[in-house]
């Protein structure tokens, strides 16, 4: 039964589903009128391919839960979009440079965000380019237009407001910061939340950034922007 699911270790349950992120009380990227995701890297020829072309490919719904690095959890969100497998066969792969042999992609944002995937964990069948959550368009807080998610990894690999897929040959090097520096794999199950320090060190420190994140993401988030204009 749902209920009884237990969530991955060293997660607890938050109220809802917040906007949460290294934005912080920055208001979401304004939705460009014709977005494309910027297809590069390892292709024969770079190109965007206009977000619309989602539409002609098969989609997917996924319920799922939604694990933060820092330590809080959603549970059962209904994602609706295309799986980042779709998308790969029907249009990355065709596009490769002959002899290609991809290991790893990196996705990034309209706002700057990065998350490398090994080419594994982007094949999982469950990752998806979502445009819909709960049945309806995504908002600013959760990433429009459209936004990686990634049910298996902690949540800074599911990238919001997608706007470039590169596709590399080999393993990008590590970002030079200690402190947040991500877990390659990054799977929630085996607790890989950090790149270098085991899980029961960064816990704790994470744990006390999610009120303040939480916080200010709000701020800048829909809810919060909207009340400032009432006032
Ligand atoms: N573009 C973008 N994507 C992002 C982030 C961000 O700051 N910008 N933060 C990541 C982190 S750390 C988490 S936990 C989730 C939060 O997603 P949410 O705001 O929909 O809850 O988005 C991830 N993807
Ligand atoms: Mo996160």
């Amino acid at each position: 039964m749902r209920n009884d699911r237990r969530l991955p270790p060293g997660q607890r349950r938050a109220a809802g589903f917040p906007r949460f992120g290294s934005h912080l009380s920055r208001p979401a990227p304004a939705v460009p009128a014709d977005p494309v995701i910027e297809l590069r890297g390892a292709v024969a020829e770079e190109f965007d391919l206009p977000l619309a072309t989602l539409s002609t490919l098969p989609r997917r719904e996924i319920t799922t839960d939604f694990h933060c690095v820092a330590g809080w959890s959603a549970t059962d969100l209904r994602w609706e979009g295309v799986t980042f497998e779709t998308l790969y066969r029907a249009v990355l792969e065709p596009a490769l440079r002959p002899g290609t042999s991809v290991t790893h992609v990196v996705c990034r944002g309209i706002d700057g965000w990065k998350s490398v995937l090994t080419i594994e964990d982007a094949l999982a069948g469950d990752v998806l380019i979502a445009e819909n959550l709960d049945g309806h368009p995504l908002g600013g807080d959760h990433g429009a237009p459209a936004r990686l998610v990634s049910p298996q990894q902690y949540g800074y690999a599911s990238v919001k407001h997608l706007s470039r897929i590169e596709v590399l040959t080999a393993a990008p090097k590590p970002a030079a910061g200690l402190m947040f520096r991500t877990h390659p794999r990054g799977r929630v199950w085996a607790e890989e939340r950090h790149g270098l320090f085991p899980a029961w060190v960064v816990r704790p420190v994470y744990r006390t950034l999610i009120a303040p994140i939480k916080f200010l993401s709000a701020r800048g988030g829909e809810a919060g922007r909207s009340r400032q204009r009432q006032r």
